[in-house]
């Protein structure tokens, strides 16, 4: 039998300083904060996209009272009675995909609102609720800003591939693209450290911009470890997704993020994000001009309905 032959206990009487091998993680780093008004923002979108895959942006241009009506309005749909958001329920068998629903049978702890903002030719009114004072006015005045929020976002990345600023825009459809408006609705749970809000997953939009409310969750896979995003007041937060990724247009350069949300014993949280989504009938695939003898394609064009229908049937919304 080998017994102790020294203990930390000896170590620690005996040195001043930690040898080496007794290592300790850096204290977590946190996905970047952006300010889009400053100098040098687009390097800084371009560096976080392949780093991290999820930023926050500041002085994004959208103003505090458009966010905060969204909001309002999200909140006053859950706050409906039961029936009255029954009224709007997504039921995939007849065909509507838009509308309320839930992940009660899915093992993860949220209902969700979801529908189509633009472009104008794609939006069903009709699953938007008409009873809510303000709620057609605060989606189409937020859709705008988003829009052009993602068109500037576009532009720093496509840039940071060494491609022209509308490269990306136009790649995944220009005016065709699809601003889809989720809102995410997660109660207080009793046990909170056993429950997820949403499992992990990538977005397999191109972008995705979302306000959140001021309870944290959202939590973000890198290196091995979930770095929590924080709350920053004001703050838009962008995902890189799987359209754009690493993989598909970028082949490889940006990197779609790995996210899930964890939930609270007392507070609400709740989030709005906005897909943004090439139309279906698109092909999306690496760009020829990232496409070299040195960097061959790594991801098959395909039609972004197609892609849709691969992922929806492996994770759930
Ligand atoms: O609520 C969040 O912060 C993330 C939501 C999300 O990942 C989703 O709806 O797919």
């Amino acid at each position: 039998m080998g017994g102790v032959q020294r203990s930390v206990q000896e170590l620690a009487a005996s040195l001043s300083a930690r040898p080496p091998e007794f290592r300790r993680a850096a204290a977590p780093d946190a996905p970047p904060v952006i300010d889009l008004s400053a100098p040098g923002c687009g390097e800084r979108v371009a560096e976080a996209a392949r780093e991290w895959g999820l930023f926050q942006v500041v002085n994004h241009g959208v103003p505090s009272s458009v966010i905060a009506e969204l909001q309002r309005v999200g909140r006053a749909f859950f706050a409906l009675p039961r029936e009255d958001k029954e009224r709007y329920a997504m039921d995939r068998a007849s065909g509507r995909i838009e509308g309320y629903g839930t992940t009660l049978q899915r093992e993860a702890w949220h209902d969700f609102f979801f529908h189509v903002v633009a472009p104008p030719a794609r939006v069903d009114h009709g699953v938007w609720p008409r009873s809510l004072d303000g709620y057609r006015e605060a989606n189409e005045a937020y859709s705008r800003h988003a829009q052009r929020l993602a068109r500037d976002l576009f532009e720093h990345l496509s840039l940071g591939l060494g491609l022209d600023e509308g490269a990306m825009a136009e790649a995944f459809g220009g005016g065709d693209m699809v601003f889809l408006q989720k809102i995410n609705f997660y109660p207080p749970c009793p046990q909170p450290e056993l429950t997820l809000g949403v499992l992990p997953h990538t977005d397999m939009s191109t972008l995705t911009l979302l306000v959140p409310n001021e309870v944290p969750g959202l939590q973000v896979f890198r290196e091995g470890h979930w770095y929590d995003v924080k709350y920053v007041p004001d703050a838009l937060i962008v995902h890189i997704g799987d359209q754009i990724e690493a993989s598909i247009l970028s082949n490889g350069a940006y990197k779609a993020v790995l996210h899930r949300t964890t939930v609270s014993k007392e507070k609400t949280r709740m989030s709005w994000p906005v897909f943004v989504e090439p139309p279906g009938e698109l092909v999306v695939g690496p760009h020829p001009r990232l496409v070299t003898d040195e960097s061959p394609a790594k991801y098959k064009a395909k039609k972004y309905k197609e892609y849709q229908h691969g992922k929806i049937n492996v994770i759930p919304l």
